[in-house]
């Protein structure tokens, strides 16, 4: 009974929290009352865009909530507290409890439809509510791993899933398809690992640039882990590729599987949190979870495909637990969804070394690749910007929408 009271006082604390937020944004309305018949100018747009800003780096939950989540939040609320009033009137018990036969739990893997749940120990598995499939404002998809779910229990295992708790912050990709709607990829992460072999494969500036960016546009702190450190041979030559990174406040684990080197490292920077794992395959995520944490026995050398959908879904995320408060997720679609809906003139705040120079270009509109007068450039062949990380802008920016 425990833990249902801890998710039910966690979510009222939440409630709690958008009260708050509800009455400083009514204060600030006051403060600045809207003027309705005025034509909007240019000016005015960006003044309102500034003050929105400015509000949600006030709102630091506010700034991790997905788009949509508010309203989803706003019928949770309302969902949770009428069962709270009918149980404790069926119980005649101070506090909020959940209803007869309801548990929390965390949802481990899900195919269309189904998915399981982890209550304590045991592993359920799930059908959704008719009225969760009902697609959600704004998303495609109404649960997925890493979620907090309130499931009513069959037997030992199997139950249905009624609602999913709040979320802390989700993983997205937009969804391609004429509605603009949004896939929740894991929900409720901390941080992204971001995992890269110094060689087999060779390491891959372009596609660390590209998960830092994911990481960044879903407001995940990264961490930077080269693996297969043991392939190195000339110390510098690993430096010249880290320092960008270094300079940014990345923080870098130099790892090993294979020796061991940074495994304590690694377990520390995992410690507490629910991770999203990124990398390509054969980079050695498998075998570096295996290091530091030897009861997993994870299959190294393999593609993550043993789950509820067979092999084909090299986009679902997979739920591994460390040990009893860290969890990791695997997340093999992160390459390709780190950038959707990301348009060229916004790249280059991802490179904020790069935007600091690009306003002593000639050009307003320099793209910084052959114009006259283009201070990143000329930055770049002076060797005070990373070379690595200029060509990654180049490339990555040829491939985003003008
Ligand atoms: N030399 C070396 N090989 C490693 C290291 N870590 C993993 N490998 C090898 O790289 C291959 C892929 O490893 P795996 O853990 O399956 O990679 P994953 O696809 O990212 O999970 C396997 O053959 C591992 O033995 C390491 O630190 N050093
Ligand atoms: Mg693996
Ligand atoms: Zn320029």
């Amino acid at each position: 009974m425990k833990d249902q009271n801890q998710d039910l006082e966690k979510y009222i604390k939440g409630r709690a929290k958008a009260e708050q937020r509800k009455k400083l944004q009514q204060a600030r309305r006051k403060e600045k009352p809207r003027q309705k018949s005025k034509q909007p100018r240019q000016k005015d747009w960006r003044d309102l865009n500034e003050e929105s800003w400015d509000e949600l780096d006030l709102l630091e939950e506010e700034r991790i909530m997905p788009r949509g989540e508010q309203q989803r939040r706003k019928n949770m609320e309302q969902k949770v507290f009428e069962q709270q009033d009918k149980a404790a009137q069926d119980q005649d018990v101070e506090g909020p409890v959940l209803a007869e036969g309801q548990r929390s739990g965390l949802v481990t893997e899900i195919s269309s439809g189904r998915c399981r749940v982890l209550i304590d120990d045991d592993t359920l598995l799930c059908d959704l509510r008719g009225s969760l499939l009902v697609v959600e404002e704004g998303y495609s998809n109404p649960l997925a791993v890493g979620d907090e779910v309130i499931v009513t229990v069959q037997d030992e295992s199997s139950g249905v899933v009624e609602a999913v708790l709040p979320r802390r912050s989700a993983l997205v990709r937009q969804d391609v398809g004429e509605r603009p709607l949004k896939h929740i990829i894991a929900a409720n992460l901390d941080q992204v690992l971001i995992v890269a072999a110094w060689l087999q494969p060779h390491f891959w500036p372009e596609l660390v640039d590209r998960y830092l960016i994911a990481a960044e546009r879903n407001q995940l702190t990264p961490v930077l882990c080269v693996n297969k450190i043991d392939l190195l041979e000339d110390q510098i030559e690993l430096e010249t590729v880290l320092w960008p990174y270094r300079q940014l406040d990345i923080p870098i684990l130099l790892t090993s599987a294979e020796d061991s080197t940074g495994i304590d490292d690694l377990r520390q920077a995992l410690a507490g949190k629910i991770t999203a794992l990124a990398g390509l395959s054969g980079v050695g995520k498998s075998s570096l979870l295996n290091a530091a944490y030897p009861h997993l026995e994870l299959r190294v050398g393999a593609v993550s495909d043993d789950n509820l959908q067979g092999r084909h879904t090299t986009t679902q995320a997979n739920l591994i637990h460390l040990n009893e408060d860290s969890l990791v997720i695997d997340t093999p679609g992160i390459r390709n969804f780190g950038l959707a809906g990301l348009r060229r003139n916004e790249l280059i705040e991802h490179y904020p070394e790069l935007l600091t120079l690009a306003g002593a270009c000639k050009f307003s509109d320099c793209a910084h690749k052959d114009e006259p007068g283009c201070a990143v450039r000329v930055a770049v062949e002076n060797g005070e910007v990373a070379e690595g990380r200029f060509k990654s802008y180049q490339k990555i920016y040829m491939q985003l929408p003008a």
